[in-house]
């Protein structure tokens, strides 16, 4: 049996949000067994549920009486792969998680020692039968398995072609795996107010010779392990640990809100 999870501690993180530009101090605060997470903004708190998403365009954001928060994705996907389920996250200053290195590897190394177990059992979200979304071409699809799998197929119009990833369990594989844009793609999306925060510190950033970034990539297939880490976090909005075997062929935050919606009224009596 797996059990509830909070921080032995208070703990702080520090940054800007890759759209606002905004620095924006996290601290993430200790709660008691069946909580859940939590965000709090000017005295609004969000639970960190399907039912408060109010955007998905280029990231997942959540919001409540007029209070938003920006960019979930990335934290979101570190508590699950942590197994928190107890927490309050508190931003001051900005209205954005801080994208740190655009990977949730600053997020895991810090809160990865701090964890507690706590003594109530968790309450997982078990995938029962085959549920799919669609848009376009691309697609979710669900399927039962008391495991949690995900694979993210992606076709990616410049040299890097095609590419598949399965997560099978194993953290390492996914969490250094940052945020990625094509360099075409960044003037549409300053056109559109966003990536205000975004640089070669916090994106991998891809153009027909390959990375702009000094270093490289971090794995060779480093955009489908990103996008595997954005189901994984968006997924979490189900409210609790996921268990199932997931599949995305070229989806985004908007499948991803569409499949957690789909499950979720599953579970939920109307
Ligand atoms: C670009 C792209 C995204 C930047 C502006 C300038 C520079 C770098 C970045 C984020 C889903 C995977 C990527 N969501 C900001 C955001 C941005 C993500 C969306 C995606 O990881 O597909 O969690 O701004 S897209 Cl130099
Ligand atoms: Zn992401």
């Amino acid at each position: 049996m797996q059990f509830q999870r909070t921080l032995k501690e208070e703990v702080t993180f520090e940054g800007v949000g890759i759209h606002s530009g905004e620095k924006t101090k996290l601290l993430l605060h200790p709660e008691a067994e069946n909580h859940g997470i939590v965000f709090l903004k000017d005295g609004v708190r969000i639970p960190a549920s399907v039912e408060h998403v109010v955007n998905t365009f280029h990231s997942t954001d959540l919001g409540r009486d007029g209070v938003v928060v920006k960019t979930v994705e990335h934290l979101m996907a570190t508590l699950h792969l942590l197994g928190i389920t107890n927490l309050t996250v508190e931003l001051i200053g900005g209205s954005e998680i801080p994208i740190m290195d655009g990977s949730g590897y600053l997020f895991y190394r810090e809160l990865k020692g701090k964890v507690l177990k706590q003594s109530e059992p968790v309450e997982v979200y078990q995938v029962e039968e085959e549920v799919s979304v669609r848009s376009g071409d691309a697609y979710i699809k669900a399927l039962p398995c008391t495991c949690f799998q995900v694979t993210y197929e992606g076709e990616f119009k410049t040299y890097l072609g095609r590419q598949v990833y399965t997560f099978k369990g194993n953290v390492r594989d996914i969490i250094l795996a940052r945020t990625f844009c094509f360099d075409h793609e960044i003037e549409i999306i300053k056109r559109n107010g966003l990536g205000k925060g975004g640089s070669l510190e916090n994106t991998l950033v891809i153009g027909e010779r390959g990375a702009y970034n000094r270093g490289g990539f971090r794995y060779a297939d480093e955009p489908v392990r990103h996008k595997v880490l954005d189901l994984v976090g968006d997924l979490y909005l189900l409210g609790k640990p996921v268990r199932g075997k997931f599949i995305s062929y070229k989806g985004g935050h908007t499948l991803n809100y569409k499949l957690a919606l789909e499950l979720y009224k599953k579970a939920v009596p109307v």
